[in-house]
């Protein structure tokens, strides 16, 4: 499986482009929106988040989870990302979040290299994505 290094830098670098990071959320955006409506359910969030883990990290979640824990994590995914609740997460609520969760990816990083695996369809994926582009343009 391929794989490439990115540490802290690499994900502050990817979210200040605005226009990378709205270009990459945009994307991303729409591809949890399973029944395009223009906002994502509870279970859209829920079925997105379920497969990444680096989140687990991020919001210093515990290992061992009960089925009735994970219910209360995703619902506290989603109450964090619906910051006006009501019921619905769009596109600005979504952006602001997945801001504010890259950031403290990228803290919780440090310096500290992160090997991820490019076929991957994390949101680190696409933090990566904009530093090959940089090196490649430059
Ligand atoms: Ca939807
Ligand atoms: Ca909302």
């Amino acid at each position: 499986m391929p794989v490439m290094v990115i540490d802290g830098s690499t994900v502050i670098d990817f979210v200040q482009h605005a226009e990378s990071f709205d270009k990459a959320m945009e994307r991303k955006f729409y591809s949890i929106d399973v029944n395009h409506d223009g906002s994502l359910s509870r279970a859209e969030v829920r079925a997105a988040f379920e497969c990444v883990h680096i989140l687990e990290c991020t919001l210093g979640m515990p290992d061992a989870k009960s089925p009735r824990q994970l219910n209360k994590i995703y619902d506290s995914i989603f109450e964090r990302f619906d910051t006006d609740h009501n019921g619905v997460v769009d596109m600005e609520e979504f952006r602001a979040q997945m801001r504010d969760i890259l950031l403290a990816v990228a803290h919780g990083l440090g310096s500290a290299p992160l090997q991820i695996a490019t076929e991957e369809d994390g949101f680190l994926q696409d933090a990566a994505n904009h530093e090959l582009e940089k090196n490649s343009a430059a």
